[in-house]
């Protein structure tokens, strides 16, 4: 079994398995050249060819322990027959949701549309050590529904009322997603990939009073899916704060990652010895190496003879020097 497969399953205590959230990215040149040649980011990931390169090329580069497989959340309402496009620093604008035909879409149209990326996982795989997992991914039906319902409001906040008044739509919604996304997330395992993590990048969002509906029960339901398929799920409520605990007991998935606001030593004493991965904020690797170090050692010290995933809080961010990143391995891998 992976290092990261045999952490994520209690088995690994003594190393610290390491990949990074965005690690294909806009910060590494060998992506922006790819991605200079092909304006459309959607066609993009629907070559399967340089989708699997791209997966790979940080693997290549700092010798990580698992390759997340080179996608995006938003390719489930681009199957589901939303346009999605990708403007240069505004982030992604879907076209308006046709909720009829969003609710009668076809399960088998779906697959289809999605088989270039069942495909970039068959290649990966293929290419990849057995020592490295291979991660797919799905985000939650509450962040999904964030960008298909256009609830929004400039790029870091969502817009309480129109949630209010969407309400039925909403329910609708994220209805329907759960069971496409559970069909994504067993076409990704059936097409060879080892682990699974939901982003629920948008649950910090959610009214406390929608929690339960909005939140914990659609990420239950896909760690079910997950389950069923006897395959290691990591979730990530990002934003939840103390809300994490609740969503730990009530979602219950193999690993939890914690985001930059969580206290490293809260958490330990709060999850009762569940898998953790990630905390680090991604803004610690725009600093000098010296305080990036200092900021590994914490979460490394805290998280010894435990469970746990090295990763960072969130995204690596697109000005980070690539060679900070493999400083930072470095240093991980040689920490006693
Ligand atoms: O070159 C570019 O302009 C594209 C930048 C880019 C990349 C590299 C986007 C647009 N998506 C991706 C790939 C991606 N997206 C991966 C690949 C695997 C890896 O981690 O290396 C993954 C896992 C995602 C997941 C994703 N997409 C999330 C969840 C995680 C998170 O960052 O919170 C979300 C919210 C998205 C939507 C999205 N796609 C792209 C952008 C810029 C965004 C965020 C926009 C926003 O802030 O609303």
């Amino acid at each position: 079994m992976s290092k990261l497969t045999n952490c994520l399953t209690g088995k690994e205590t003594t190393c610290f398995p390491i990949w990074f959230m965005r690690q294909a990215g806009r910060y590494l040149p060998e992506f922006r050249k790819i991605r200079s040649k092909h304006n459309n980011f959607i066609k993009l990931c629907l070559n399967s060819y340089l989708s699997s390169e791209i997966t790979l090329q940080p693997i290549k580069r700092f010798d990580l322990d698992a390759a997340i497989i080179f996608s995006d959340i938003l390719m489930v309402p681009y199957a589901l027959g939303q346009k999605v496009n990708f403007v240069k620093n505004e982030g992604p604008i879907l076209s308006k949701l046709n909720l009829d035909s969003f609710l009668s879409a076809d399960p088998n149209k779906f697959t289809e549309t999605l088989h270039p990326v069942y495909e970039i996982i068959k290649k990966t795989r293929k290419k990849l050590n057995k020592e490295k997992s291979l991660i797919s991914f799905v985000g939650s039906p509450w962040t999904i529904a964030v960008y298909m319902l256009g609830l929004k409001k400039g790029k870091k906040n969502i817009n309480k009322d129109l949630v209010i008044k969407k309400k039925s739509e909403i329910s609708l919604v994220l209805n329907k997603l759960v069971d496409f996304l559970s069909l994504h997330i067993k076409n990704q395992i059936n097409a060879g990939s080892d682990v699974v993590q939901i982003f629920d990048s948008w649950a910090g969002s959610i009214p406390p009073e929608n929690l339960f509906d909005y939140c914990y029960s659609p990420n239950s339901k896909l760690v079910q899916t997950c389950k069923e398929k006897k395959t290691p799920v990591i979730c990530f409520p990002k934003g939840l704060r103390e809300k994490y605990i609740d969503f730990n007991e009530v979602v219950n998935p193999d690993c939890i990652n914690i985001d930059y606001e969580l206290k490293p030593d809260w958490v330990l004493k709060n999850f009762n010895g569940k898998c953790i991965q990630g905390g680090m904020d991604p803004k610690i690797l725009l600093l000098e190496e010296e305080k990036i170090y200092k900021e590994a050692e914490k979460y490394l010290k805290i998280f010894k003879n435990y469970p746990y995933i090295f990763n960072l809080g969130h995204g690596l961010l697109p000005e980070t020097n690539p060679d900070k990143v493999k400083k930072l391995v470095n240093f991980i891998r040689n920490y006693k």
